[in-house]
C-alpha cells in the first residue's frame, strides 16, 4: 500500500494519532504536498461522507475521522502555504450561521493565506452581524469568503450578503463563496462575485477579485 493510501485509510479508520506521523513520512519521501492533501486526506473525507450517508456510520465517527484529518493538515501546513512577505490585501473568512463544518474552510483560509493575503479567519457558525462587525472593524478589507457545508445552511449565506447589502457596505467588498452543495448558479442566484469548487481555486478567485477592486 502507497503511503498516501495509508494516509486515506488511517483517516477514514479515525487513527488520529497514527496521521500525522504518516503525513511526515509521506513528505520526507518526497511526495507532493498537494497529491497528500487532495488523493489521501480529502479522497478519505468523502469516503468517510458516503458512508455516513448509507448509515454504515454515524457522526462520532465522522467526527474522529475529521480529527483524524485535522492533525494531518497541521503537519501539512507548512509544505502547503507559500513563504509570503507583505500580505496583497485582507480578507474575511467564515462558516455562516447554523454550520460547523470547518475542515474545507481551514484549507481555503491557508492556501489563500499562501497566495499572500492577511486572512480574518471568524471561525464557524458566523452570524450575519458578526461578518459585517469585522467588515466595519477592517475597512481595508476588500473580500469577504463563506463557506457553507450543508444544504440547510446555504440560506444563510444569502442572508448573510443580504444583510451586507442593508448595511450600505456591499460596494466596500467583493463577496466569495463555496462549499460542497454551493454552485455558480447558487452563486449567480445570490448576488455574490464569485464561486469556487476546491482550496486551490479559491485562492486564485480570491486574487481575481482583488485585482478587480484595485483596477
Ligand atoms: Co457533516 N455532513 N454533518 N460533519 N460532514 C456532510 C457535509 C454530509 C455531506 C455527509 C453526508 O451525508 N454524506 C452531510 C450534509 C448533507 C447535506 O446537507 N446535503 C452532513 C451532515 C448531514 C451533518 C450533520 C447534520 C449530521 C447530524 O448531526 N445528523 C451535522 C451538522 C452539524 C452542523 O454543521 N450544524 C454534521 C456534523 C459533522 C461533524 C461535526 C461530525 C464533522 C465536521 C467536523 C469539522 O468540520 N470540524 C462532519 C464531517 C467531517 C462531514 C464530512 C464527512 C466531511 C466534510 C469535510 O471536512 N470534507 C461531510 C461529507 C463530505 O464532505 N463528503 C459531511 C473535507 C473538506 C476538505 O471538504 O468541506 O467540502 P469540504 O471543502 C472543500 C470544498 O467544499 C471547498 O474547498 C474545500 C477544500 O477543497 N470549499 C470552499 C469549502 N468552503 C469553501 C469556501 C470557498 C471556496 C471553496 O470560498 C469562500
Amino acid at each position: 500500500m502507497s503511503k498516501v493510501q495509508e494516509i486515506a485509510t488511517a483517516i477514514e479508520n479515525g487513527k488520529v494519532k497514527i496521521v500525522a506521523g504518516l503525513v511526515q513520512e509521506a513528505l520526507d519521501e518526497g511526495t507532493d504536498a498537494s497529491e497528500i492533501l487532495n488523493v489521501g486526506m480529502i479522497g478519505a473525507m468523502a469516503v468517510v461522507g458516503e458512508k455516513f450517508k448509507n448509515n454504515e456510520i454515524f457522526v462520532p465517527e465522522m467526527l474522529i475521522a475529521a480529527r483524524a484529518m485535522k492533525k494531518g493538515v497541521e503537519v501539512l501546513t507548512p509544505a502547503l502555504k507559500a513563504a509570503g512577505s507583505e500580505p496583497i490585501g485582507k480578507l474575511i473568512l467564515g462558516t455562516v450561521a447554523g454550520d460547523l463544518h470547518d475542515i474545507g474552510k481551514n484549507l481555503v483560509g491557508m492556501m489563500i493565506e499562501g497566495a499572500g493575503f492577511d486572512v480574518i479567519d471568524l471561525g464557524v457558525d458566523v452570524p450575519a452581524d458578526k461578518f459585517i462587525e469585522a467588515m466595519k472593524a477592517n475597512p481595508d478589507c476588500k473580500i469577504v469568503a463563506l463557506s457553507a457545508l450543508l444544504t440547510t445552511t446555504m440560506p444563510a449565506i444569502k442572508n448573510t450578503i443580504d444583510a451586507i447589502v442593508a448595511s450600505g457596505l456591499r460596494d466596500t467588498v467583493k463577496i466569495m463563496i463555496g462549499g460542497a452543495p454551493v454552485t455558480q448558479a447558487f452563486a449567480d442566484e445570490v448576488g455574490a462575485d464569485g464561486y469556487s469548487e476546491d482550496a486551490a481555486s479559491a485562492a486564485e478567485l480570491a486574487k481575481k477579485l482583488l485585482a478587480e477592486v484595485n483596477g
